[in-house]
């Protein structure tokens, strides 16, 4: 049977990380696990996780884990090492990974994984640039800013995804073995998706709408300086990508 493991990298995500992983687990359609990849936080996420662990892990079977990092921090670097773990440790055949605000509804984990269950997709991409997709978590400055990027990451990387930014993939083992992690935050997901398009790997789009964060604060910021130091990054890997690098 196809083992699914889900990556869920935290920073004090306290208030969000229990409904997350009870929404993973309960809409799984085959064996599934999750591991949380915490950076110490100092709200106490990893005690939440402890607890919810609890429920769900028996002597034989170990559905929830958890990873806390005390001597590096960062998101890119923290879903790296989930997915290394989850290869490695737990022998995943495919890892979903996403962000754990609730902005990315638990529920859809499931569509990416059928996506590459049963239409054979190598990576499945939650995406909110297609027909069906939406994203109402940001105001209009955000949106447009995400919209017109991922137009140029488009016209200049190609069409196989619309959301190079999404952050919201599964991807089977032997996409993660060949491909790893480069960049420290959003960008990390252009860069992978041109690469494994690029590879030949088979990419599909699955629509969905991010939905603002329930609980806590964000990281990235909320005003135009936090996007436009966030943009500029994005820009240069699409840049980068395009020549070739
Ligand atoms: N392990 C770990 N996770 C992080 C770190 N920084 C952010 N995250 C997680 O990355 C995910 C995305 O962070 P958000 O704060 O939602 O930022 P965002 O989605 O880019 O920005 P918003 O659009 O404002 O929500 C969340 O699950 C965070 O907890 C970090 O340094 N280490
Ligand atoms: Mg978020």
């Amino acid at each position: 049977m196809t083992l699914v493991c889900t990556v869920l990298p935290t920073y004090n995500e306290r208030d969000n990380i229990a409904a997350l992983i009870e929404g993973v687990l309960t809409n799984a359609v085959t064996p599934h696990m999750v591991l949380v990849v915490d950076d110490n936080s100092p709200d106490g996420t990893a005690d939440v996780v402890r607890t919810v662990a609890n429920r769900y892990n028996t002597p034989n079977v170990q559905r929830v884990a958890l990873y806390v990092r005390t001597g590096q921090k960062g998101l890119t670097s923290a879903i790296q090492c989930g997915i290394d773990f989850a290869l490695e440790s737990f022998g995943a055949d495919i890892v979903t990974w996403m962000d754990c605000d609730l902005s990315m509804p638990p529920a859809d984990v499931a569509r990416l994984v059928r996506t590459i269950v049963e239409e054979g997709a190598d990576v499945a991409v939650g995406s909110r640039w297609v027909e069906g997709g939406d994203d109402v978590a940001h105001g209009v400055m955000a949106r447009t800013l995400s919209y017109v990027i991922n137009r140029c990451a488009v016209a200049l990387l190609g069409d196989q995804v619309h959301d190079y930014t999404s952050g919201f993939i599964a991807a089977r083992a032997k996409v993660l073995r060949a491909l790893r992690l480069r960049g420290d935050y959003g960008e990390y997901c252009i860069d992978l998706l041109a690469r494994a398009a690029r590879s030949g790997f088979t990419l599909v789009e699955v629509s969905y709408t991010c939905v603002p964060r329930n609980a806590g604060e964000s990281k990235t910021g909320v005003n135009l300086w936090d996007y436009l130091v966030k943009g500029r990054k994005y820009v240069a890997t699409i840049w980068r990508l395009r020549k070739g690098n």
